[in-house]
């Protein structure tokens, strides 16, 4: 069908230091050498073993299926995946695993309710590949079978993840949605769990450099199902919030959205809570970017709040939110001038103070207090010690993340119990959907646990597309050429042993008093100086950098120490436990005196990492299926696409292998119980008299010649004895 790649006149593709790949014709042969005429018009003269075949049977707008291309090649995989973009294709199978590459623009009709009609029950893979798709092969297995699934969806930041989550909780919720709208009051649970995603985006994603939509927290949904398959409840589960973005934004990034419609809002609301213009806070006006193109802060601020309205937060709820968000604003103001005593501070004006305590309803003095002074508590006194006005501006700051992450946490607390979790509910639909890995100029604690996460999740990926797909054939022994993969197994090791990993090390250096930054990252080096997924880099004095899956990151390790500390202030905690609104005392429940709990150091990192452990215990009760969403460039527009970009990502994502794996094994597996269950009935007058079910299989395939599973197109059973079994 094709010719060599050593003859003249054969379709090559050749290796290209910017495109990565291109393709072109051999005009000249010479041994080992060959010329080649590429369409691009650049010739090369090349090895024979430097260059690929070109397939040239793939019709132009691709292949729906990469396991379906003649050759199995990184210039192939790429072409298919950019030929289809081009034409606004932008979803392609890998087996069962969907490729999504993020168009940048707005694809008429793509996601309407005529296209969740037309992919309502239809066998995988008859139709074009869909996240609907995706999510109706998880819904019918689900019925089906009775088994939990999950739906992980990943790729770095700004590829697309979010808006593929919320497109598979729309199917989703059509699919398990009442047909007749609930008449009563209450909002239907379909509404609210789709309207959570607006309300969490408002609060939970801010601009970055990557995206200018970027979830800056994790996030799981568990969609419950009753027995006949309508959603009878949901939970969400969140994981670790961005809080430093709350009084930290770098240039050209933002805050979070809320505070940005909030400066929007109407008139009445501006006048009551004292709002002026953004760039007059200093935690918005730290960037420069306050204006988001294609996004009218105002009309955002009136969709959120009707988002709201659905998923049960009342009006007075509302309005307490966004006092709590502008006192946050007007904190953030406060500035600190040196006081009367040595190293201690007083605000430089009382105006800023003024606002933010009557909107906070607590008292003013108690509020400047909490911010300059901290009490300490003696076995044999209780001392007041004043803050000089540095400390004084990081008292303020903590403060100001402290009661976001409080008000966050309580926002999704207040979903989850007006959504309502189904306690019968045997069955649900897991929809993961993380921040995507991240590699900035400066990479902090955030950028750390952002990626770990993501380590995890391509742990997970390569655990059942790549190892256990391959373990399962070795245990059938089916005939199978080992493929190998990058396993990330060594670099979760050097962040997650204990003893001895990053973050074993860095909760050390927490809990010990004298510990810098610098000392911290000292250890690092000693300890982990042979770990060959770590380095420091030449010149560095406290970066370290880490080997990730999908690339190096370095880290500044100047806030660690103290991001990774989980403390409440216990000034702040009582200061807003008495405000007079009960909405904001309610957010901080008085603690019960514990004194030992008090100096316990309490680590961000070995939580984060305990939560992570969870969820992957939640998955692996599930039947996982994967969503791989790809950057195609990074100006975040359309029509742009960038291989080298692509190709990386394609990578590092194990997804060479994973099209390998797909292509050469086997499609569906069934435990032969399972697979005569469905089958018997083709030849039941035959198999009465066989006894075990392997027996019955073999007669059942024997009777009918092999040939009746086609044309079941959800059911590709292949040939082999071995094909459909599972132990
Ligand atoms: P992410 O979730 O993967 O990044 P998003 O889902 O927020 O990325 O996508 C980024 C932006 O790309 C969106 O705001 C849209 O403008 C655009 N986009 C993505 N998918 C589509 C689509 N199917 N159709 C149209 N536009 C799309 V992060 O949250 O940063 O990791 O932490
Ligand atoms: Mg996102």
């Amino acid at each position: 069908m094709f010719k060599p790649s050593s003859t003249v006149g054969s379709f090559v593709w050749v290796k290209d230091p910017e495109e990565a790949w291109l393709d072109g014709e051999v005009i000249e042969v010479n041994r080992d050498d060959i010329k080649v005429q590429c369409t691009s018009g650049k010739t090369f003269v090349v090895k024979v073993s430097d260059t690929h075949p070109k397939d040239t049977e793939v019709p132009p707008s691709g292949v729906t299926d990469m396991t379906t291309l003649a050759y199995l090649h990184e210039p192939g995989v790429l072409q298919n995946l950019k030929s289809r973009y081009h034409i606004d294709e932008i979803y392609t199978y890998t087996g069962d695993i969907l490729i999504a590459v993020n168009p940048f623009k707005q694809l008429a009709n793509l996601y309407n309710d005529h296209m969740v009609a037309h992919y309502k029950g239809a066998p995988f893979g008859s139709l074009m590949p869909h996240p609907f798709a995706v999510a109706d092969a998880a819904y019918r297995q689900m019925i089906n079978e009775g088994v939990s699934q999950s739906i992980l969806v990943s790729g770095e930041s700004g590829a697309g993840k979010t808006e593929t989550a919320k497109t598979l909780m729309k199917y989703l919720a059509k699919m398990g949605g009442r047909a007749v709208k609930d008449l009563s009051s209450r909002r239907s649970v379909e509404d609210q769990v789709l309207e959570s995603n607006p309300v969490l985006e408002a609060f939970g994603n801010a601009k970055t450099v990557r995206n200018n939509n970027s979830s800056r927290f994790g996030k799981f949904v568990e969609i419950q199902f009753d027995q006949r398959g309508r959603i009878s409840g949901a939970a969400i589960k969140t994981y670790l919030l961005e809080r430093s973005r709350v009084c930290q934004v770098s240039d050209s990034e933002r805050n979070y959205h809320c505070f940005y419609m909030l400066c929007a809002a109407p008139p009445e609301d501006i006048r009551k809570l004292k709002l002026e213009d953004p760039t007059t806070y200093r935690y918005l006006n730290q960037s420069r970017c306050i204006k988001l193109e294609g996004m009218d802060d105002s009309k955002e601020y009136i969709k959120t709040r009707e988002a709201m309205g659905i998923v049960g937060i009342s009006l007075e709820e509302q309005e307490a939110i966004f006092r709590v968000l502008a006192a946050i604003l007007h904190l953030g103001n406060i500035e600190f001038t040196n006081g009367e005593e040595t190293d201690s501070s007083v605000p430089k004006d009382n105006k800023s103070l003024k606002i933010a305590a009557e909107l906070f309803m607590c008292d003013e003095q108690a509020l400047e207090d909490s911010l300059c002074k901290r009490v300490m508590v003696t076995p044999e006194e209780t001392i007041s010690r004043c803050l000089d006005p540095e400390s004084a501006a990081f008292s303020r700051d903590a403060l100001a993340k402290f009661v976001y992450a409080r008000l966050f946490d309580w926002i999704v607390n207040k979903i989850n119990n007006s959504i309502g979790q189904d306690p019968d509910s045997k069955h649900m639909i897991g929809v993961l959907d993380i921040y995507g890995f991240e590699s900035f100029k400066t990479n902090s604690f955030e950028q750390f646990c952002i990626n770990l996460t993501n380590e995890k999740l391509q742990h997970h990926f390569n655990e059942h597309v790549l190892k256990m797909e391959q373990d399962e054939y070795k245990k059938e022994e089916i005939e199978w050429n080992h493929i190998e993969f990058p396993d990330n197994r060594e670099v979760l090791e050097l962040i997650e042993k204990k003893p001895g990993g990053i973050i074993a090390l860095l909760d050390e250096a927490c809990m010990f008093p004298r510990s810098t930054h610098e000392t911290f990252s000292q250890k690092l080096y000693e300890t982990l100086k042979t770990n060959k997924h770590f380095s420091k880099p030449k010149l560095a004095r406290t970066d370290f950098t880490v080997c990730h899956y999908a690339g190096d990151v370095t880290y500044q390790t100047q806030q660690f120490l103290e991001k990774n500390k989980d403390y409440v202030v216990a000034e702040h905690q009582a200061l807003l436990g008495a405000s007079r609104c009960t909405f904001i005392a309610g957010l901080f429940p008085s603690l019960v005196e514990d004194a030992s709990k008090q100096t316990k150091f309490s680590s961000v990192a070995s939580q984060f990492k305990q939560q992570l452990a969870l969820l992957m215990e939640r998955l692996s009760t599930t039947e996982p299926r994967y969503i791989r969403c790809v950057k195609p460039n990074n100006l975040l527009k359309p029509s742009i696409f960038e291989n080298q970009n692509v190709l990386q990502q394609l990578r590092c994502g194990g997804m060479m292998e994973a099209i390998e794996i797909c292509r050469a094994g086997y499609p569906t597996r069934k435990h032969f119980d399972e697979f005569l269950d469905r089958f018997s009935v083709l030849a039941s007058s035959t198999l009465d008299k066989w006894f075990d079910s392997l027996s019955s299989v073999q007669s059942l395939q024997e009777t009918s010649g092999g040939s009746w599973t086609q044309g079941i197109p959800d059911w590709k059973v292949e040939g082999s004895p071995h094909g459909w079994a599972d132990g």
